[in-house]
Parts: structure tokens; C-alpha cells; sequence
């Protein structure tokens, strides 16, 4: 493909070489014999019709670059007893990351949104497969980049890393786990973009990783029995007890932070 841009140039540039040629054949017709002029007329005709799309030097048009990269995005979690006592009980744990690369703005994983049936078991249960199957059906529909999944963690406190890769074209990142014990609650990224204002990758970002309920168990507290929530509700950001303080979740039980390879 070439832009309209690029093929207005073309044919300003044809229609030079075109006049150059008109001017040396007048000139060539005017003398009975061979001269340089003629002989520079010979090389400069195939080069008259040639195209130059796939010459990257014949335009001053820049189309858009398509550019990659690479992070490391590390979740650090520090859920204690002392930060977060209402209800704290021994055993906090964090289910495998799991989540994909894909277009800027796109709300999987977000509030609002209804969970879907992988949601559902990533929040509850700490399943990967589902949704990576309902990732999967995205990214065959053009919407992201890659999938992954990741390490968990068996404790409250302490990091997870896993890799991604973005694109210009898929330049989002969002990844979840499971918090449990609890009923359907998941600390998340929700589509951060690491496309910085120059439309270049940023070198480093960090964000704050929301607790949010997925919707889909009534359960109030860690502990609470199964029951389940049907219809769903919808997704929404943890503001009350036993892990909020009735305005949201301290910023504090997890960072994660995107560091450019
Ligand atoms: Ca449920």
C-alpha cells in the first residue's frame, strides 16, 4: 500500500522526469550525431518508467512505522495484616497472571463491563484456560497482539514478572489475577498504554493495581461461602470492607510497574 500523499509525489516526480526527457530528446533531434546528451538519454529512459514504490529514498513522505517492544511488567504486592486487618486471615495468595497485548482502550477486564465466562472462573477459581480461549477469539478478530500467562504467587507479599511484547498498533497491556481467598476478586492492569505523547514506547511506567469485584459471587467477605450471582453484575472497583475503607482499596497492596528491555 502507499498513501495518497506518497502517490501525489509520484507523480509530481513522473511528470519531472517526463519534462527532463522532452528537453534532451529536443536537443538530441537538433544534432545529426551521438553525444553525451544522447547517451545520458538512453540511461535515463528506463528509469522514466520505472516505479519507485519500492525505493525508500524516492519520496520525502514518511509513512508510519510500525514498532515493537518489549517489557517486563512486575506486579508488586504487599497485602498485610497490618495495612489490611478487617477480616485478614492467614493463607493470601495470588492466582496465575494471566491476560494479553492489544489496541489501546479496549475494556476486557474493566468496570462497567459485564465478566465474561473466563472472567468469571479467573476471579473465582484462578482458571487461566477459559479466557485465554476468549482472548484467543479476540485476537482473531484483529483487537489485540498476545497472550500470556504467568506465575502466581503463595503469599500476600512479594513480586510476580512475566514479559510482553506491544506494537504500534496494539500498544495495550492488561493482565489479572485472582486475590484469595475471596469470593470473585482480582487485582488488574486495565488496557495501560505504553505508547508515551511522541508516539514513542515509553521507557518505564508505573500504575496502581485495582482491586475489582468481577460480579459474579455474592460472597462479602474472604471467606464467604459460594453463591453464585445470577444475572451478573457488573464489574466494579472494590471500594468497601473488608479490603476497602468505604472510598477504594490502598494504593499500596499492589504497583505495577512496566520497565521497557
Ligand atoms: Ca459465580
Amino acid at each position: 500500500m502507499i498513501s495518497r500523499q506518497a502517490s501525489e509525489c509520484l507523480n509530481l516526480e513522473y511528470r519531472l522526469r517526463f519534462g527532463i526527457f522532452i528537453v534532451h530528446l529536443k536537443r538530441l533531434t537538433l544534432k545529426p550525431y551521438p553525444t553525451k546528451t544522447s547517451i545520458k538519454l538512453l540511461f535515463l529512459l528506463p528509469f522514466l518508467f520505472v516505479s519507485c514504490e519500492d525505493d525508500e529514498d524516492c519520496c520525502t513522505v514518511v509513512l508510519p512505522k510500525r514498532e515493537q517492544a518489549a517489557y517486563t511488567v512486575t506486579f508488586s504486592f504487599n497485602w498485610n495484616e497490618k495495612d489490611f486487618p478487617t477480616d485478614y486471615r492467614a493463607g493470601p495468595h495470588f492466582s496465575p497472571l494471566v491476560g494479553w497485548t492489544h489496541q489501546k482502550d479496549n475494556p476486557f477486564f474493566d468496570a462497567g463491563k459485564t465478566a465474561t465466562d473466563g472472567i468469571e472462573r479467573m476471579a473465582e477459581v484462578g482458571a487461566t484456560s477459559t479466557l485465554v480461549a476468549e482472548l484467543d477469539a479476540q485476537i482473531k478478530e484483529g483487537k489485540g497482539y498476545k497472550i500470556y500467562t504467568g506465575n502466581g504467587l503463595s503469599g500476600g507479599v512479594g513480586n510476580i514478572a512475566i514479559e510482553v511484547e506491544v506494537t504500534t498498533d496494539f500498544p495495550a497491556v492488561s493482565l489479572a489475577t485472582m486475590l484469595a481467598p475471596s469470593p470473585d476478586w482480582y487485582v488488574a492492569c486495565v488496557a495501560v498504554n505504553l505508547l508515551g505523547a511522541d508516539n514513542s514506547f515509553v521507557k518505564e511506567k508505573t500504575v496502581v493495581g485495582h482491586v475489582y469485584d468481577a460480579g459474579t459471587d455474592s460472597g462479602t467477605t474472604f471467606t464467604s461461602a459460594n453463591s453464585d450471582t445470577n444475572p451478573k453484575a457488573a464489574i466494579a472497583k472494590i471500594t468497601q470492607p473488608p479490603l476497602g475503607d468505604g472510598n477504594g482499596v490502598k494504593a499500596s497492596l499492589c504497583s505495577i510497574t512496566f520497565t521497557k528491555k
